[in-house]
């Protein structure tokens, strides 16, 4: 009867002792850090704090994902030097001499209307916010 019970207890610390090293619950596991826009990347690895980026592309390295960073001149600014950058690739695609990844946002691998349109949302503004602490310095890992 006493072994059994001393079976039992071993039993359960051994179980016990594989689910901590299997690492369950995982730490990494969706929901288990924050997360402000529901992308599935942990806010302090999200280069777009608030717009759905998975992918996390980030042509030009500064920390701020495409989706969110309309600022190609890099002073933190949204203005008409960015306007004028994005015009000048503006209508060409993956592939074209002058094509230029940094202006593509939506990540169709064209510069469109619709990446004009993210553009004009930061126009005047800072680009991101990023959840990166390097975010602002080129290359930001
Ligand atoms: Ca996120
Ligand atoms: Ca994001
Ligand atoms: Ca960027
Ligand atoms: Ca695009």
């Amino acid at each position: 009867m006493k072994t059994g019970v001393i079976t039992l207890t071993m039993a359960f610390a051994l179980a016990l002792a594989f689910l901590l090293v299997a690492g369950f619950p995982p730490s990494s596991e969706a929901g288990a850090c924050p997360d402000a826009d529901s992308d599935t990347i942990c806010d302090p690895d999200d280069n777009c704090l608030n717009k759905v980026n998975t992918s996390q592309t980030d042509s030009n390295t500064d920390g701020y994902g495409n989706v969110c960073d309309p600022d190609s001149t890099n002073d933190l600014s949204v203005t008409a030097a960015d306007l004028g950058r994005l015009k000048q690739t503006f209508g060409l695609s993956l592939g074209a001499p002058l094509y230029n990844p940094d202006h593509d946002h939506n990540g169709d691998n064209s510069v469109s209307a619709a990446d004009l349109g993210v553009l004009k949302q930061f126009f005047g503004l800072a680009p991101g916010p990023s959840g990166k602490s390097c975010a602002g310095s080129i290359p930001c890992p």
